[in-house]
Protein backbone atom coordinates (compact mmCIF):
# COMPACT_ATOMS: atom_id res chain seq x y z
CA UNK A 1 0.00 0.00 0.00
CA UNK A 2 1.24 3.31 -0.93
CA UNK A 3 1.55 5.87 2.01
CA UNK A 4 0.63 9.89 0.91
CA UNK A 5 4.06 11.27 1.45
CA UNK A 6 2.84 13.83 4.26
CA UNK A 7 1.00 11.09 6.29
CA UNK A 8 4.89 9.56 6.27
CA UNK A 9 6.49 12.53 7.58
CA UNK A 10 4.08 13.06 10.06
CA UNK A 11 4.82 9.25 11.10
CA UNK A 12 8.41 9.47 11.45
CA UNK A 13 9.09 12.84 12.53
CA UNK A 14 7.77 13.83 16.10
CA UNK A 15 6.18 17.48 15.14
CA UNK A 16 6.11 19.68 18.56
CA UNK A 17 3.15 21.94 18.36
CA UNK A 18 2.43 25.29 20.39
CA UNK A 19 6.83 25.60 20.94
CA UNK A 20 8.26 28.23 19.25
CA UNK A 21 11.91 26.41 19.85
CA UNK A 22 15.26 28.62 19.08
CA UNK A 23 14.37 32.08 17.29
CA UNK A 24 15.07 32.23 13.37
CA UNK A 25 18.09 34.55 13.09
CA UNK A 26 17.02 37.34 11.71
CA UNK A 27 19.18 38.65 9.36
CA UNK A 28 18.58 36.56 6.29
CA UNK A 29 15.96 34.82 7.38
CA UNK A 30 13.85 33.70 4.57
CA UNK A 31 10.22 34.77 4.43
CA UNK A 32 7.11 32.03 5.75
CA UNK A 33 4.26 32.76 7.03
CA UNK A 34 5.37 31.17 10.21
CA UNK A 35 8.64 33.10 10.14
CA UNK A 36 9.77 33.58 13.97
CA UNK A 37 11.40 36.99 14.54
CA UNK A 38 12.64 38.60 17.77
CA UNK A 39 13.89 42.11 18.16
CA UNK A 40 14.95 43.68 20.76
CA UNK A 41 16.96 46.49 21.94
CA UNK A 42 17.62 48.65 25.64
CA UNK A 43 19.55 51.97 26.49
CA UNK A 44 20.48 54.75 28.09
CA UNK A 45 19.38 57.56 26.09
CA UNK A 46 22.29 60.01 25.44
CA UNK A 47 22.58 63.19 23.17
CA UNK A 48 25.40 61.18 20.81
CA UNK A 49 25.07 57.56 20.48
CA UNK A 50 21.85 57.07 17.70
CA UNK A 51 21.66 53.92 19.16
CA UNK A 52 19.57 55.54 21.93
CA UNK A 53 19.26 59.30 21.44
CA UNK A 54 17.55 61.68 23.58
CA UNK A 55 16.14 64.87 21.37
CA UNK A 56 14.81 66.69 24.20
CA UNK A 57 15.76 66.78 27.90
CA UNK A 58 12.99 67.59 29.19
CA UNK A 59 10.81 64.43 28.11
CA UNK A 60 14.09 62.12 27.95
CA UNK A 61 15.76 63.45 30.76
CA UNK A 62 19.70 62.68 31.82
CA UNK A 63 19.92 59.27 33.02
CA UNK A 64 16.40 57.80 30.96
CA UNK A 65 16.31 54.99 29.25
CA UNK A 66 13.94 52.10 27.50
CA UNK A 67 13.99 48.55 26.72
CA UNK A 68 11.64 47.58 23.92
CA UNK A 69 10.96 43.73 22.92
CA UNK A 70 9.49 42.79 19.71
CA UNK A 71 8.31 38.75 19.45
CA UNK A 72 6.89 37.90 16.18
CA UNK A 73 5.09 34.10 15.55
CA UNK A 74 2.67 32.03 14.49
CA UNK A 75 0.93 35.28 12.51
CA UNK A 76 1.42 37.30 15.73
CA UNK A 77 3.62 40.21 16.97
CA UNK A 78 3.49 41.30 20.11
CA UNK A 79 5.78 44.10 21.07
CA UNK A 80 6.35 45.45 24.68
CA UNK A 81 8.12 48.63 26.21
CA UNK A 82 9.53 49.19 29.51
CA UNK A 83 10.48 53.06 30.46
CA UNK A 84 12.37 54.68 33.41
CA UNK A 85 13.77 57.67 34.45
CA UNK A 86 11.52 59.55 32.05
CA UNK A 87 9.54 63.05 33.15
CA UNK A 88 7.21 61.82 36.00
CA UNK A 89 3.47 61.41 35.33
CA UNK A 90 3.41 62.85 31.46
CA UNK A 91 1.27 60.76 28.73
CA UNK A 92 3.42 59.99 25.95
CA UNK A 93 3.23 58.62 22.21
CA UNK A 94 5.20 55.33 20.81
CA UNK A 95 5.25 53.81 17.99
CA UNK A 96 7.81 51.11 16.40
CA UNK A 97 9.18 53.24 13.11
CA UNK A 98 10.78 52.24 9.89
CA UNK A 99 14.09 53.30 9.72
CA UNK A 100 16.98 53.20 12.61
CA UNK A 101 17.37 56.75 14.59
CA UNK A 102 19.58 59.28 13.42
CA UNK A 103 21.02 62.21 15.11
CA UNK A 104 17.99 63.84 13.26
CA UNK A 105 14.53 63.71 14.81
CA UNK A 106 13.05 62.57 11.30
CA UNK A 107 15.64 59.98 10.61
CA UNK A 108 13.79 57.19 12.11
CA UNK A 109 11.35 57.66 9.39
CA UNK A 110 7.73 57.16 9.23
CA UNK A 111 5.21 54.54 11.23
CA UNK A 112 5.88 51.02 10.59
CA UNK A 113 2.74 49.54 8.98
CA UNK A 114 1.95 46.20 8.34
CA UNK A 115 -0.70 47.85 5.54
CA UNK A 116 0.97 50.27 3.94
CA UNK A 117 -1.46 53.96 4.05
CA UNK A 118 -3.41 52.32 7.17
CA UNK A 119 -3.08 54.47 10.31
CA UNK A 120 -4.29 52.41 13.25
CA UNK A 121 -3.31 50.47 16.14
CA UNK A 122 -3.91 47.34 13.91
CA UNK A 123 -1.45 48.16 11.16
CA UNK A 124 1.11 49.90 13.38
CA UNK A 125 2.43 49.61 16.74
CA UNK A 126 1.53 52.18 19.02
CA UNK A 127 3.00 51.74 22.46
CA UNK A 128 1.69 54.99 24.12
CA UNK A 129 2.31 54.95 28.12
CA UNK A 130 1.65 57.38 31.06
CA UNK A 131 4.55 57.88 33.40
CA UNK A 132 4.49 57.27 37.30
CA UNK A 133 5.63 59.82 39.68
CA UNK A 134 9.04 58.15 39.03
CA UNK A 135 8.98 58.58 35.72
CA UNK A 136 8.57 54.59 35.31
CA UNK A 137 6.31 53.17 32.60
CA UNK A 138 5.47 50.34 30.44
CA UNK A 139 3.01 49.24 27.54
CA UNK A 140 2.55 46.59 24.93
CA UNK A 141 1.01 45.85 21.62
CA UNK A 142 -0.47 42.77 19.91
CA UNK A 143 -1.01 42.84 16.35
CA UNK A 144 -2.21 40.42 14.01
CA UNK A 145 0.19 39.84 11.83
CA UNK A 146 3.60 38.54 11.35
CA UNK A 147 7.03 40.26 10.93
CA UNK A 148 8.40 40.18 7.31
CA UNK A 149 11.79 39.79 7.14
CA UNK A 150 12.12 41.80 4.03
CA UNK A 151 11.25 45.52 5.83
CA UNK A 152 11.76 45.23 9.56
CA UNK A 153 11.00 48.23 11.96
CA UNK A 154 14.30 49.81 12.81
CA UNK A 155 13.35 51.87 15.63
CA UNK A 156 11.18 52.80 18.72
CA UNK A 157 10.22 56.40 18.90
CA UNK A 158 9.05 57.84 21.81
CA UNK A 159 6.90 61.36 21.25
CA UNK A 160 5.72 64.35 23.08
CA UNK A 161 2.22 63.45 23.10
CA UNK A 162 -0.67 61.06 23.16
CA UNK A 163 -1.22 59.40 19.86
CA UNK A 164 -3.94 60.87 18.01
CA UNK A 165 -6.54 58.03 17.14
CA UNK A 166 -8.82 60.09 14.71
CA UNK A 167 -9.44 62.72 12.83
CA UNK A 168 -6.82 64.56 10.42
CA UNK A 169 -3.68 64.27 12.44
CA UNK A 170 -4.71 60.55 12.89
CA UNK A 171 -1.40 58.58 14.06
CA UNK A 172 0.74 61.87 15.20
CA UNK A 173 1.49 62.69 18.68
CA UNK A 174 3.90 65.82 18.79
CA UNK A 175 7.78 66.34 18.55
CA UNK A 176 9.82 62.62 18.50
CA UNK A 177 11.81 63.18 22.07
CA UNK A 178 14.04 60.24 22.06
CA UNK A 179 14.41 57.15 19.90
CA UNK A 180 15.93 53.45 20.47
CA UNK A 181 17.12 51.91 17.14
CA UNK A 182 16.40 47.91 17.14
CA UNK A 183 18.80 45.29 17.12
CU1 LIG B 1 6.05 57.71 16.07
Amino acid sequence: MRVPAVLLVLLTAPVVVGCAGPPVPVQNAKTSPDETVNLNSAGEFSTDDTGAIAYDRKLAPQGSQASVTVESSGGQTRTSLVVEGMAPNHHYGAHLHTKPCGKKPDESGPHYQHNPGQIDATSEVWLDFTTDGDGAGRSSARNPWGLRSAGLPGSLVIHSQGTKTSGPEVGTAGERVACLTLK
